[in-house]
């Protein structure tokens, strides 16, 4: 297993739109685990391959307390349940240090395949329907920070490129 480079923001890679998993086979299980590791490592509750500059739409989370619910969702398709929004305050490991409230819908119906490739379909809600939808949009070269006005995100964008240049 091995811990992976987590792209930050403003990278524009993170933009990219992600492309369909076609086979879902013991290299892209692998990718699966290194995933896991990195997220945990960090730690964090969800991560998508976005985010460690692979562009396929594959997503892990665990939202649990204790890292005992891990869940992968491979070609992610989601439907909102409801009209009604839940406020969250939202991080991102791409975004390191910094949280803004996001508004998405309640509860999310998801259809996906799983790590051999099984289809399955689910509800979520809580934090739970938080996370998938965060997630999904980076699959889609969204951020949580594109919700936010452009003030704030410019704000994070200068602080996080000084700390990048600071590091290098
Ligand atoms: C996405 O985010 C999420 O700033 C997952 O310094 C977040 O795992 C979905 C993290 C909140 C729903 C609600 C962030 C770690 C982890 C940081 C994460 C940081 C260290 C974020
Ligand atoms: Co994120």
């Amino acid at each position: 297993m091995a811990i992976l480079e987590i792209l930050e923001f403003p990278d524009p890679r993170l933009r990219t739109v992600a492309k369909p998993v076609e086979t879902v086979d013991d290299e892209l299980r692998k990718l699966i685990d290194d995933m896991f590791e990195t997220m945990y490592d960090a730690p964090g509750i969800g991560l998508a391959a976005s985010q460690v500059n692979v562009h396929k739409r594959l997503l892990v989370l665990d939202v649990s307390e204790d890292q005992s619910d891990p869940r992968v969702f491979i070609n992610p398709e989601i439907t909102p349940l409801v009209e009604e929004c839940q406020s969250y305050d939202e991080g991102c490991l791409s975004v390191p240090g910094f949280y803004e409230t996001v508004e998405r819908p309640a509860r999310v119906h998801i259809k996906a395949l799983d790590r051999n490739g099984e289809p399955f379909e689910m509800e979520a809600e809580g934090l739970l329907a938080v996370c998938i939808q965060h997630e999904i949009d980076h699959l889609d070269g969204k951020l949580f920070v594109d919700y936010v006005s452009r003030l704030k995100r410019d704000r994070i964008r200068k602080k996080l490129v000084k700390v990048q240049r600071q590091r290098a």
